[in-house]
């Protein structure tokens, strides 16, 4: 098994030698049942003496402070620019599948704007028969639709294409999140206008100066997108889009419009910047693939991951991660602990959703030896994730988004990690 570590730290190729099956301590935690008596359980505590805080305390709350390191985090490199930025979700200190919006990440072209509801107008132009302007409230009393989607940025996992780059799932797979949306069903407000056999396309802005423009093909416009004015029950962050944004459950963060101006129906797409010198695939000769709307079946380990480490010797060992699919439900993740070349079906929390995150355990057994970790994930539609090296066979190496390879975690034995590839 050849490791190879990350870009920032390449020492060329080493052999990370896995020790065969060891047998297994039975241990779990120390039992404190001898020695000195543990005062958190013989001493009555301050928190049971005297009161807590009141329910007025906190009319809105905030974690527990004790959590402050749960934090967006950013790639000081990558985030010269605070306008024009991105900043990164911690999934591995998340558990479950839905992503809290205080820490959801964000990605902005012109940054994010305030816009009040009673200044919020939604039109919608173009090859319709009523062309219309709706106002929030407007939106409020058309039946409403609810789903559970994860967004993800086409450029997650971009730093990653020329090697292991980035020590942490934060940084490498954290431009990501999975909420539960409520909103208005785009086919809904398209009914109201009344689209002309003409219109095959629809080209969708925000009302921030970058506008972000998008054109999408009027199926997937008809089929599951939303115009959402909730995420996780509550108003969309300001900085998601508030008031409305587009959901477009399975495609591309790029396409999930913030800030909702403008839906114009057309007979083509509009070949807008966001969709020819961005958010394209240059392939190894050169060429540029457009259109790659589809977010392909992708996992990740989320922890024991470098940034988080196994704190504990050897013994029951919870490893865990994410899995996700544009094209539907996760169906299955397998799980390696020694470079891919062995795989156990990891444990589904909950049967998978279509296009939302699904979490998985494997309830391992830690021989306290080294490991390189990988999940690999399986969508209903039977795709398999890709290798980093299958997929740049056919994609080389010139790309930036698209990159839904398996990603590898080298445990060490003392427990921390690191971000490697294995060949
Ligand atoms: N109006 C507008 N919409 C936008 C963007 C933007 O800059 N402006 N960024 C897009 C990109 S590239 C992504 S990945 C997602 C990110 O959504 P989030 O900020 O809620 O995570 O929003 C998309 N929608
Ligand atoms: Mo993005």
């Amino acid at each position: 098994m050849t490791v190879r570590p990350g870009t920032t730290s390449r020492r060329g190729f080493l052999r990370a030698g896995l020790a065969a099956s060891v047998a297994v301590p039975t241990a779990v935690s120390a039992a404190r049942g001898q020695g000195a008596p543990d005062p958190l359980i013989t001493e009555v505590q301050d928190w049971a003496r005297y009161s807590g805080e009141g329910v007025d305390a906190t009319p809105y709350g905030l974690p527990i402070h004790f959590e402050s390191d749960v934090i967006r985090r950013n790639v000081s490199w990558l985030t010269a620019d605070t306008i024009s930025s991105i900043n990164f979700t911690p999934i591995h200190q998340l558990d479950g599948t839905i992503t809290p919006a205080g820490c959801a990440f964000e990605r902005h072209h012109s940054g994010a704007i305030e816009l009040a509801k009673p200044d919020y107008r939604l039109m919608i132009n173009g090859l319709v028969d009523r062309e219309l302007v709706f106002t929030y409230e407007d939106l409020e009393r058309f039946p409403r639709s609810q789903g559970v989607y994860f967004c993800e940025c086409a450029a997650n996992t971009g730093m990653e294409w020329a090697g292991a780059q980035l020590n942490g799932s934060q940084f490498t797979h954290g431009m990501i999140h999975n909420m539960e949306y409520v909103g208005v069903s785009l086919k809904t407000l398209l009914a109201e206008a009344g689209v002309k056999p003409e219109g095959k396309w629809i080209y969708v802005e925000g009302a921030d100066a970058s506008s972000n423009g998008r054109s999408i093909p009027i199926e997937k416009a008809m089929d599951d997108v939303m115009v959402a004015f909730k995420a996780n029950g509550e108003a969309l962050r300001k900085e998601h889009g508030y008031p409305a944004r587009l959901v477009v459950p399975g495609w591309e963060g790029n396409l999930w419009v913030k800030w909702l101006r403008r839906i114009e129906v057309t007979a083509g797409p509009v070949e807008s910047r966001e969709e020819t010198s961005k958010y394209t695939d240059t392939l190894a000769n050169g060429v540029s693939r457009k259109w790659t709307w589809v977010m392909d079946a992708k996992s990740v380990v989320t922890a024991p991951s470098p940034q988080v480490g196994i704190k504990h010797g050897p013994g029951p060992l919870v490893i865990t991660g994410l899995a996700w699919s544009g094209r539907g439900a996760i169906a299955r993740v397998d799980v390696s602990v020694d470079g891919g070349k062995n795989w156990t079906t990891a444990r589904l929390a909950q049967p998978g959703v279509p296009m939302a995150m699904t979490r998985f355990y494997l309830d391992h057994v830690w021989d306290g030896e080294e490991m390189l970790l990988q999940s690999r994930a399986v969508d209903e539609t039977g795709y398999v994730q890709p290798t980093k090296n299958a997929l740049r066979e056919i994609r080389g190496e010139n790309s930036i988004y698209h990159n839904n390879g398996i990603q590898t975690w080298w445990i060490k034995k003392d427990g921390s990690a690191e971000n490697v590839e294995v060949s």
